[in-house]
């Protein structure tokens, strides 16, 4: 019973842990061949939402092929979201239209 009642009380610290940790997400929209905001400037563990307000596809691949790039393109209406964890600037483009530029700054701690 104890196990029980220790386990219990772990799972409902990680999940305190894990609700302090949580930034409002940032929302970036694509909408005319452009992302909007252009440049956002967030704290680590920042998720990230790109909105394709178009009604054609967009895509959000960072330079040199970091981690956070949509799988393929981002269909019209559909969205992607990545959480930022790691402090640094983050350069991305649409692959489909390269002079869509934006740039994600993580601040350090
Ligand atoms: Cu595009």
């Amino acid at each position: 019973m104890k196990a029980i009642a220790f386990f219990t009380l772990l799972v409902f610290a990680v999940a305190l842990a894990h609700v302090e940790a949580q930034q409002p997400p940032v929302t970036v929209d694509m909408r005319e061949f452009a992302f909007e905001p252009r440049d956002v400037l967030v704290v680590p563990g920042t998720a990230v939402r790109w909105v394709n307000r178009d009604e054609f596809p967009h895509a959000d691949v960072m330079e040199g092929g970091r981690p956070g790039n949509a799988q393929g393109t981002i269909r019209p209406g559909a969205e992607h979201t990545f959480v930022f964890r790691d402090a640094g600037r983050f350069v991305y483009r649409c692959s489909v239209h390269p002079t869509m530029l934006g740039e994600i700054t993580v601040a350090g701690q």
